[in-house]
């Protein structure tokens, strides 16, 4: 097979991404690993910010996401005693959204057919090739049946465990990463949520978040030891862990109910360099992982998707190429910004193990300036609706 550009993985950036070639009359083809349910089965991100809901109103995709999505004008930082209220539509004139991952990649792969976006599920041993040249190929397996793709740019939406990142060699590579010393254990329940906005605590016990799907769906999150197992987490644990960690006023609001997912992720920062090498690109978690303390993974996607798209259609249309030779800068210039937002947000809402006194001091004088600064309250919003694109 030929075609203009193939991209590997159908997660958001690379479902995002297929569209907004297709949109603009550009070949492409999606090879993704696993099938649609899988995909879907997995519970991720929960908060958009403007870049990722405009994507998806410039490609007349946000029908769901304008009727269902939660218009979010603050949110809570809380610890212990008091709730802080960042309210960001005041502090930057702008919003977040409040509508899960799964929607999101649930409405990109239901319009693929109708968009003529080419999408092949379960392929097998993704490998790319000859991605120096300005002719490399993907090569895969369908049932086992060999394929092949030739394509002039092969762009890696292949998240962090996918064959983009290590393609590029070890000489042009730079990495850098902070893996921290707990995980998320998270729970999605049809419960109404506790607050009509989110809440993220840092409690004695530990972190807690309070976020949700709709009005009627909830998602929660406590922060555990590296050793814990998801088995050994009843429900009744968590809402009992929940209810301490994010104090009297949230869990007075709290409903609890069967979970209907349960999971533990690990937390880490992690950037990969350069995002191009070559006819090859990377977008989304093939690159970076930030944790989602700062709710940025899936929006850096989009903005990736973003440069990215921007880059392959000012080569095929205008014939200019310094787009894409300027990709990886423009793409690393943002991710470095949201990491560092990501790591500082992480920091202030967790407690370390190897922490002592002093840093617990630190935390609180730092959430005393931030109760009583708009200044701080302003840095913390504009990075939390996104940096401009
Ligand atoms: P993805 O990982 O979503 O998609 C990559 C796709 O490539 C997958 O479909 C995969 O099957 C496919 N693939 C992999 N290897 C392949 C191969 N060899 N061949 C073909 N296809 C292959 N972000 C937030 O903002 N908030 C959160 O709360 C949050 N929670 C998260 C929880 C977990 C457990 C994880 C792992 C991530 C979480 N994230 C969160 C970050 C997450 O949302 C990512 O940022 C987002 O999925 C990035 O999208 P993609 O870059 O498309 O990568
Ligand atoms: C979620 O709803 O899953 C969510 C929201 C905000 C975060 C992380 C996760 O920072």
């Amino acid at each position: 097979m030929k075609t203009q550009v193939a991209i590997i993985g159908a997660g958001p950036a690379g479902l995002l991404l297929g569209h907004l070639l297709k949109a603009e009359g550009i070949d492409c083809v999606v090879v993704e690993r696993q099938q649609p349910d899988y995909i879907l089965g997995r519970i991720r991100a929960g908060v958009l910010e403007q870049i990722t809901v405009g994507l998806m109103a410039r490609l007349g995709l946000d029908g769901r996401l304008k009727a269902e999505g939660l218009v979010e004008e603050g949110f809570n930082l809380a610890d212990g005693e008091r709730l802080i209220r960042i309210d960001v539509a005041n502090l930057t004139g702008k919003t977040v959204v409040v509508y899960g991952q799964t929607e999101i990649t649930k409405d990109l792969m239901d319009a693929a057919p109708e968009r003529g976006l080419p999408v092949i599920y379960g392929a097998e041993d993704v490998a790319l090739f000859d991605i120096e040249s300005d002719a490399p190929y993907v090569t895969y397996a369908v049932n086992g049946e060999a394929q092949r793709i030739d394509a002039r740019f092969v762009i890696g939406c292949d998240g962090f465990h996918g064959p983009s990142r290590k393609a590029i060699p070890a000489s042009v590579a730079r990495e850098y990463e902070r893996v921290y010393p707990f995980g998320w254990l998270g729970i999605l329940a049809d419960v109404p949520p506790c607050n009509p906005e989110l809440i993220y605590a840092n409690h004695e016990r530990g972190f807690a978040l309070a976020s949700m799907r709709s009005h009627t769906r909830s998602r929660y999150y406590v922060d555990v030891a590296l050793t814990e197992k998801v088995e050994d987490w009843s429900d009744e644990r968590i809402w009992d862990e929940l209810a301490v960690r994010l104090g009297p006023e949230a869990a007075a609001g709290m409903t609890r109910g069967p979970s209907i997912e349960k999971s533990i992720a690990p937390l880490r920062s992690y950037v990969f360099e350069p995002m191009r090498h070559g006819s090859l690109m990377l977008c989304g978690d093939s690159a970076h992982i930030v944790p989602p303390t700062g709710a940025k993974g899936l929006n850096l996607a989009a903005s990736d998707v973003h440069y990215a798209a921007e880059a392959l259609v000012a080569y095929f249309k205008r014939s200019d190429n310094d787009a894409v030779i300027g990709y990886s800068a423009k793409a690393l210039a943002r991710v470095w910004k949201s990491e560092r937002f990501s790591w500082v947000l992480t920091k202030l809402m967790h407690r370390f193990p190897e922490d002592g006194p002093f840093e617990r001091a630190m935390q609180v004088a730092e959430l005393d300036y931030i109760s009583s600064s708009v200044a701080a309250q302003t840095s913390i919003a504009e990075n939390y609706v996104g940096l401009p694109v």
